[in-house]
């Protein structure tokens, strides 16, 4: 008996929204992406998605001010929550970015699973500090992905995991190292999707 690995066989985009407008989706469950600007949010759905050109990834960090919305295997919504974080954002944008996260974590009873990323060479900043409180207040399963992983070696990687744990108040366990140049943590990530998603 052979065990299928949990895949992302078809994805296909569905649309873009301008802010929280109350996505319903027909009751599908949804899996949420969300992180800094130029974290990796793209790159990881299209990693996921084995398609190249599905998410735009922008050499232009802070664009994506959208929500966009695909449709994984004709089961379940993957959601590309906007970047944050950018230094560029005015304040007034930044408290739209705060009210609108906390309306999507707190008000959408399809959510499933929350992928927050952060970077693997950094430090969490304040708004991912934010994202973790809010994403834990709002008692969601999660998973924080650690994006970029190929740029640093296993024994710096192991670090950084433990770094980024203290910093978010999480477990090391729960944190799944990532490449989207590699492909490494994709498999991983996959099987943590919860049932009935793929
Ligand atoms: N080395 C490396 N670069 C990555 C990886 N993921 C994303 N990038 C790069 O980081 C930049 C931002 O990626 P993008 O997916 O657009 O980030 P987003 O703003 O969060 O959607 C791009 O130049 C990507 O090529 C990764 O796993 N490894
Ligand atoms: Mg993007």
């Amino acid at each position: 008996m052979t065990i299928e690995r949990p895949r992302i066989k078809t994805a296909r985009f569905i649309t873009s929204l301008t802010g929280n407008q109350g996505f319903e989706g027909q009751g599908l469950p949804q899996i949420a992406v969300a992180g800094k600007s130029n974290v990796g949010k793209s790159s990881l759905i299209n990693c996921l998605c084995g398609n190249h050109k599905l998410a735009r990834i922008s050499q232009e960090p802070g664009k994506t001010r959208l929500v966009n919305v695909f449709l994984l295997n004709d089961r379940s919504h993957l959601i590309d929550l906007p970047g944050y974080g950018f230094a560029r954002v005015s304040r007034g944008m930044q408290e739209d970015w705060g009210r609108m996260m906390n309306e999507f974590l707190n008000g959408s009873p399809h959510l499933k699973l929350m992928l927050h990323l952060v970077d693997i060479r950094h430090e969490p900043g304040e708004h991912d500090q934010l994202m973790a409180k809010w994403i834990r207040a709002a008692n969601l399963p999660f998973v924080v992905v650690a994006t970029k992983a190929d740029k640093l070696s296993k024994a710096q990687r192991q670090r950084a995991i433990f770094a980024i744990a203290r910093t978010l108040g999480v477990q090391p366990w729960e944190i799944q190292p990532f490449s989207a140049q590699t492909r490494e943590g994709k498999e991983e990530l996959l099987a943590r999707f919860p049932e009935g998603c793929l």
